[in-house]
């Protein structure tokens, strides 16, 4: 048995089960870890979400920002975007059923055995484990709640920037959110600069790669995240695993191996 993290899937589904082939992926007896942003852009976006919701026993998946402006889209509160491809999820009679299950996914998972924390962007550097542990937690509350079609409607815009913990409501939801799901660069003090979408070495002047400030967590916890295809790091980098690879981009895309920390990595599928 064994437990491979993968990267953004993005929708491309062949090259997801391309890789499930080269790895011997069993899943009788071995379990996934997904880092978000399993559909969109890629044109399976229908074909991945079904693939995982029929393995949803063996896997564990945190909640990327694609994954969830789908589930906006769906409840109708957020309009389609031009490059948005998960149409064949919003044609699919059975929706209902993908994005209720979606919307029990949590935005965090840490996992003591592997004593790795995976979330789809990183960790915040204002937070240690307990307190991403707890916010996450109350982000997947909302998105189970009464509630959940507002927080959704809700979701965007890049407003507040820098963590507070007296912030309320659907503010306080948006951050953790960001945060969790959206982050790339930060500032020295906390704040989020979400624009920036380019590689290591033209970071906004005053900000830096979340992985590159200090940070409340045991240096032997491993990160796994994905989000951020022009981060190029090796794997690993210190205790980061950047897990996106750019399959979405025609690129590749990566499988990494918690027991032994082998890495796999395939081309991109989807033309052939
Ligand atoms: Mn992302």
């Amino acid at each position: 048995m064994a437990t491979y993290a993968i990267g953004d899937i993005q929708g491309c589904y062949k090259t997801l089960r391309y890789l499930l082939t080269e790895i011997h992926f069993n899943p009788q007896h071995d379990r996934l870890w997904l880092v978000g942003d399993v559909i969109n852009r890629g044109m399976g976006s229908l074909a991945v979400l079904q693939y995982l919701y029929d393995l949803q026993d063996r896997i564990t998946l945190v909640l990327g920002n694609h994954d969830l402006h789908f589930l906006a889209v769906a409840a109708n509160v957020a309009p389609l975007k031009k490059t948005d491809t998960f149409h064949d999820i919003l044609e699919y009679s059975e929706m209902d059923r993908l994005c209720a299950w979606l919307r029990q996914q949590p935005l965090l998972h840490y996992d003591s055995h592997y004593d790795a924390l995976m979330t789809h962007a990183g960790l915040y550097p204002l937070w240690d484990l307990a307190t991403a542990q707890s916010l996450a937690q109350e982000v997947k509350s909302l998105l189970q709640g009464k509630e959940y079609v507002d927080f959704l409607k809700v979701l965007y815009g890049n407003q507040p920037d820098r963590w507070n913990e007296n912030l309320e409501g659907f503010d306080r939801g948006r951050f953790i959110v960001n945060a969790l799901t959206r982050m790339r660069v930060v500032s020295t003090d906390g704040r989020l600069e979400l624009d920036y979408k380019d590689d290591l070495e033209h970071c906004p002047s005053g900000y830096l790669p979340w992985f590159q400030l200090p940070l409340l967590i045991e240096p032997r916890t491993r990160l796994i995240f994905g989000h951020w295809a022009q981060c190029i790091l090796p794997i690993p980098y210190q205790n980061f695993y950047q897990l996106d690879t750019g399959c979405a981009w025609g690129r590749q895309l990566t499988a990494l191996r918690l027991e032994d920390e082998r890495v796999w990595r395939v081309e991109n599928q989807e033309s052939y």
